[in-house]
């Protein structure tokens, strides 16, 4: 019979490769859709990994707003989410956005919750994927067509965009996204809501919850969103507007 010490040391190991097999399975989940199998812990939903150091989007976006917005904010999410759909199997097994989706049939004891929380674990998720190191300015390809289609010329779209993020009262993002249409444009959410909750597609978001600026850039919100253009990853949202594209063609 093993004794208990020898038990510790297997269920150490178990842990370890749980651990290991389950930092594959993100890498591959690596798309926005994190599927609950993808949590390491038992739990449906799991705080996904920065895809870049915390200083990486340093001057414009500070190591320590990083540390805080990523491992305090967005992790209070994913936890008050598993608390939220915790004993509700059926809700735990979607995907967040797709769960945002479908808020309507989320029994309405915990919507509120799963509105809130859920919101920001998905908006979270996709934001950190929206920004990147040595980000090109501006797009390219598909995508830097399109938005001068739409909007006359990037420049004209840098307008409405930071005019629409700078109109946010409070707390929410300002988002470029394709609609059901398939048709691009720019919306603001208020709290956590996001163009999920209406079947709708982001391409990319920017945060304007004071806790995602204040402290380096403090009250002055304006100044944060200009910065904010320094470090868009406009590969990724050409990725998504085609894909979503291919998708509906
Ligand atoms: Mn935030």
């Amino acid at each position: 019979m093993p004794n208990r010490r020898d038990w510790m040391k297997v269920t150490g190991l178990m842990t370890g490769l749980t651990a290991i097999a389950s930092t594959f399975r993100l890498d591959l989940n690596a798309s926005l859709a994190q599927t609950p199998s993808a949590s390491g812990n038992g739990l449906p939903y799991s705080l996904p990994p920065l895809p870049y150091e915390y200083d990486a989007l340093e001057p414009y976006i500070d190591a320590q707003t990083m540390h805080l917005h990523h491992d305090k904010h967005h992790a209070a999410y994913v936890k008050n989410l598993n608390a939220a759909v915790a004993g509700y199997p059926d809700v735990a097994k979607l995907p967040v956005e797709d769960l945002l989706q479908q808020l309507d049939k989320v029994p309405e004891s915990i919507r509120t919750a799963v509105r809130n929380n859920g919101g920001g674990h998905a908006n979270h998720s996709f934001f950190w994927k929206v920004m990147q190191k040595n980000a090109p300015g501006q797009p390219k390809g598909e995508l830097a067509r399109a938005l001068d289609k739409n909007f006359g010329s990037f420049s004209a779209f840098q307008e409405q965009f930071t005019k629409a993020a700078l109109s946010v009262f409070g707390s929410g993002w300002a988002w470029l996204r394709l609609d059901e249409k398939q048709e691009l444009g720019i919306e603001t959410t208020p709290n956590q809501d996001s163009p999920w909750m209406a079947g709708r597609t982001p391409l990319m978001g920017v945060d304007v919850w004071e806790h995602a600026y204040y402290l380096k850039y403090q009250n002055v919100r304006a100044d944060y969103v200009a910065a904010f253009y320094k470090v868009i990853s406009w590969d990724f949202a050409n990725e998504r507007f085609q894909g979503a594209l291919s998708r509906a063609r």
